[in-house]
């Protein structure tokens, strides 16, 4: 008999929720292969008084936990301290933090308060899996209720070196708060080397024997679980009637030039600026090129309340506008750009018949996009992805092409390589880099972090 798991993320899978992506079906596999447990996370409701329980209610054999925020909750733990403080720091955009006491507090009051709420739920035989750069100080809280069963941490985003981790005033307070947790997982290498080297050199950690770290009066493992995707539901995804329907629509627009495709939450770590710089720039160095390709940006607007996220709606606007306006024609569109979002089955039906993947950010945790473009291609035919060196999914692909976000020069030359790329190269690189998605899947993902979990046990 296994565990009962409980899983806590900011935002859940539950009925109603708009966007199922592959993070909310891994994390309801994981909950339905056990038979059931419950998800705790914020209702996605903003109310004007403090309501202090949860919402119960199943959904399958899935019982949903979920809490409201109050108005200043939302203001302070959410827009303020998760992604003015943490988001921008993590993401080495120490320039554009705010580092905001009020924040903190409210971040620390929202973490104390559904902490507490998610011991009441638990029995001390289950394992408790809480998510992401919301909850760090959650587990802390959890223990301090007196809760003292199995707990792992996943974060999603990376975790920058110590030298800018330590920008943060509260870096001590989130370390304290993740040593609550018996695992702790990263997705790369470079992020778990971060956090190691920041327990050791700030914190007084001891490295043992069998690798795991004490501090805080705490022993604590620190590992890698690298997140992947359904490679095959996505390939279904690309052919099927919705997938090719949506592929047919833009077709017709750019006729026969070859697509370049990207698709992002309209972030300012995804690198758009730069991406759009470089295919004004390949149009500007190799005029055969024009009116042969067409660039194609999905970019869904997302945290359109915080200030660097309507000024990168500004940039965005304006460099298409200009670089249409230079290089276009009576009967040809260079970039179209697109800051709505699609359904699942549109992005892989355009994935596949992409010749060329922009996957650019200027920092990233993993980058799923990169994952789901490889799983999407005709083998037969496949396109190429250009990868940033700094998404953490370039140390699992190393042949994609391989771009620094910040070199404009560097990145319109690869696309100039990708769109000429002869067929047996892209085939011989699409296959080193499916194999890996497939090897790494999310399943992958969530059957190891759950294994090192209860080994403790
Ligand atoms: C965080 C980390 C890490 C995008 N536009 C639409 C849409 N999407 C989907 C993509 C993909 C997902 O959203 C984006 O995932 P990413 O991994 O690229 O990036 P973040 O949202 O920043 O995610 C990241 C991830 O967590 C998981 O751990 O990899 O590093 O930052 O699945 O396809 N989906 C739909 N319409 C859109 O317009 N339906």
């Amino acid at each position: 008999m296994s565990r009962r798991l409980i899983i806590a993320s900011n935002r859940t899978a539950a009925p109603g929720e708009p966007r199922a992506g592959g993070l909310a079906v891994a994390l309801s596999d994981a909950l339905n292969e056990r038979g059931g447990g419950v998800w705790f996370g914020w209702s996605g409701e903003v109310v004007e008084r403090e309501t202090r329980g949860v919402r119960l209610f199943a959904d399958g054999a899935i019982d949903f936990a979920l809490a409201d925020l109050t108005q200043a909750e939302h203001d302070g733990f959410y827009l303020g301290y998760s992604n003015r403080a943490l988001w921008p720091v993590f993401h080495y955009r120490t320039d554009l933090a705010h580092f905001d006491e009020e924040d903190f507090a409210a971040y620390e009051t929202v973490n104390r308060r559904f902490g507490r709420l998610l011991a009441q739920l638990t029995r001390p035989e289950d394992v408790v899996w809480i998510h992401d750069y919301h909850f760090m100080l959650m587990g802390a809280e959890m223990r301090a209720s007196g809760w003292d069963g199995l707990m792992g941490f996943f974060l999603h985003i990376p975790f920058p070196a110590p030298e800018v981790f330590t920008a943060l005033p509260q870096h001590q307070r989130l370390a304290r708060g993740l040593a609550a947790f018996d695992l702790v997982g990263f997705q790369t290498d470079r992020d778990t080397a971060n956090f190691r080297r920041y327990l050791l050199e700030h914190c007084g950690g001891v490295q043992r024997e069998d690798g795991t770290i004490r501090v805080f009066d705490r022993v604590l493992r620190a590992e890698t679980f690298s997140i992947g995707i359904d490679p095959e539901d996505f390939a279904r995804l690309a052919v099927s009637p919705e997938g090719r329907s949506a592929a047919e629509r833009l077709g017709r627009m750019i006729e026969n030039r070859a697509l370049v495709f990207g698709v992002d939450r309209m972030d300012y770590s995804k690198g758009l600026p730069q991406r759009m710089a470089a295919f004004g720039r390949m149009l500007d160095e190799s005029p055969g090129m024009r009116g042969t390709v067409s660039f194609l940006q999905i970019a869904p607007p997302s945290r359109e309340s915080v200030d660097a996220y309507q000024a990168l709606r500004a940039e965005l606007d304006g460099l298409a506008g200009r670089i249409n306006a230079d290089h276009g024609d009576l009967d040809w569109v260079p970039i179209r750009y697109l800051a709505r979002g699609y359904p699942r089955e549109a992005l892989a039906g355009l994935y596949r018949i992409a010749r060329v993947a922009l996957v650019t950010p200027l920092y990233d945790g993993m980058n799923l996009v990169a994952k789901e473009f490889v799983a999407a291609q005709d083998p037969e035919d496949p396109g190429v992805l250009i990868l940033s060196g700094f998404a953490g999914a370039a140390e699992q692909m190393p042949d994609a092409l391989l771009v620094n976000p910040h070199d404009i020069a560097g990145m319109a030359d690869a696309i100039e390589r990708g769109l000429l790329m002869p067929i047996d190269e892209r085939k011989e690189r699409w296959n080193a880099l499916i194999t890996g998605v497939r090897e790494k899947d999310i399943a992958w993902w969530r059957v190891s972090f759950l294994k090192a979990l209860e080994e403790r046990a």
